[in-house]
């Protein structure tokens, strides 16, 4: 292999503009095509930001001809106008440096040319990442994370981080992953959801961005074992001053320019869907009942939203919106239930149609209450009293949110399966990569 220079790249593919005309510059990625008539070989190179052509002739030749399509390569050479179709510039390479072959036949083909049925291309996700459309649903990710930070941190949230490994359920509920701990028994963590309580005792408004684990049995295109929340949690706060912050997250998401940002990589359109009005629709679980009899669902005052309900709301009520009000022995423990009638609560989830993105509400602050409603909900009061304590040093009232990341991708991008905006999904049946 020729030495290699201190320098693999000047330029990303999507840099070889006429600015640089007639001057030289050096692209590195992966050949995606190679077309040899003779004397001249085109080669079209990706990288993460987009492709490019160049010609080889010469020497170089020799070195290029008979290599595999995806290996990685570098090519170096003077900027020149194009007579191709697809490229107005090309570089007319006098140097070729191939640094590591593609070993065929490759388990997918990451140009999309062949189709792969998904499982196929999660479990080659490394190489199916250099498709620019699923790359772009990832750098959206990181846009948005950013984009959530940012709005988070305008209103006064600290980030925190507290522990995934728990010595007892954090939510109570049978969908735990027990492991032995130093010869105990310990948990992964569903949720941040007792921590984040206890934290704004002191730091009043806080979130946290994090991975929580469900053993969830069912095989479902919108659950995972393993999946990326954005919780808050805010001291002296009801639940209609974090239902705003929610739409200010999303409003803000949504209206991110990201034909400008990296967010349009590849050339790929924007990937989000139109906006919303805002403030969005608030229906209360009581009218969304009301509706559902009017479609002539069998359901009564008190029954949940089973996922055929969901999808029937979902046509009435097309894109967001939130259903607020729920009745409280349908949530945890921890939601606080009206005074003026206890038997619906503080409580809302955010939907994007069937889909349930948010679910959040007031917590109830009174330690008495607190406890009697563990026992109310079958949880032993034993298994909380590290947290229950702690409401009696001077508890405010105080509210939150849990938002499903990955599902707000899926909404946001039109995905039908959760797996396909997760890197590295966990479920029931996979494990690996
Ligand atoms: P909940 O259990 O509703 O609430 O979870 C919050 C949000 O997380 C997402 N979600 C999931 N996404 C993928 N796979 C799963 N298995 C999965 N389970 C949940 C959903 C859901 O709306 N502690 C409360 C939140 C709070 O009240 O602050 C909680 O965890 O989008």
């Amino acid at each position: 292999m020729p030495a290699i220079d201190n320098t693999y790249r000047t330029h990303y593919t999507n840099q070889i503009e006429s600015g640089l005309l007639g001057q030289r510059a050096t692209i590195a990625g992966w050949i995606e095509d190679l077309r040899d008539i003779g004397k001249v070989v085109f080669l079209t190179v990706r990288d993460v930001r987009g492709v490019a052509q160049a010609v080889v002739s010469g020497q170089s030749i020799e070195i290029i001809r008979d290599k595999q399509r995806q290996s990685a390569v570098i090519i170096s050479g003077l900027v020149q106008d194009s007579k191709s179709k697809d490229f107005s510039l090309e570089i007319k390479a006098d140097r070729v440096i191939i640094l590591n072959d593609a070993t065929h036949p490759l388990p997918i083909d990451p140009t999309g040319r062949v189709e792969s049925a998904l499982d196929k291309r999660i479990d080659s996700r490394a190489l199916d990442l250099r498709s620019p459309k699923t790359a772009s649903i990832f750098l959206l990710r990181s846009v948005l994370l950013e984009n959530i930070r940012t709005t988070l941190r305008s209103n006064g949230f600290i980030e925190v981080n507290t522990p995934k490994i728990i010595g007892s359920a954090s939510e109570g509920g049978a969908n735990l992953f027990e492991f032995e701990y130093f010869k105990k028994p310990a948990y992964l963590a569903q949720s941040p959801q007792v921590y984040k309580e206890q934290l704004i005792l002191a730091l009043d408004r806080v979130f946290e961005i994090a991975s929580y684990y469900r053993a969830e049995k069912s095989h479902t295109a919108r659950h995972l074992s393993e999946f990326l929340s954005v919780d808050i949690e805010a001291a002296f706060t009801s639940m209609n001053e974090i239902i705003n912050i929610a739409e200010q997250v999303l409003m803000n998401i949504l209206s991110l320019n990201l034909s400008t940002s990296e967010g349009d990589m590849n050339g790929s359109k924007t990937l989000l869907i139109p906006k919303p009005r805002f403030p969005l629709k608030r229906l209360s679980y009581q009218q969304c009942v009301e509706d559902l009899k009017k479609q002539g669902e069998n359901i009564e005052i008190g029954d949940d939203l089973s996922d055929a309900s969901l999808r029937v709301l979902g046509e009435i009520h097309k894109g967001f919106f939130f259903i607020v009000d729920w009745p409280t022995k349908l949530k945890p423990f921890y939601i606080r239930e009206k005074e003026n009638d206890p038997r619906f609560s503080y409580s809302f989830d955010l939907q994007y149609g069937h889909l349930e993105l948010i679910s959040g509400g007031q917590r109830q602050h009174d330690p008495n209450r607190l406890k009697e409603r563990l026992i109310e909900q079958n949880l032993n009061p034993d298994n909380f009293k590290h947290h229950l304590r702690v409401f009696s040093w001077g508890m405010p009232p105080h509210s939150g949110w849990g938002l499903g990341f990955d599902r707000l991708i899926m909404a946001l991008t039109n995905l039908d399966n959760i797996r396909e905006a997760v890197l590295y999904p966990r479920d029931v049946d996979r494990l690996t990569p």
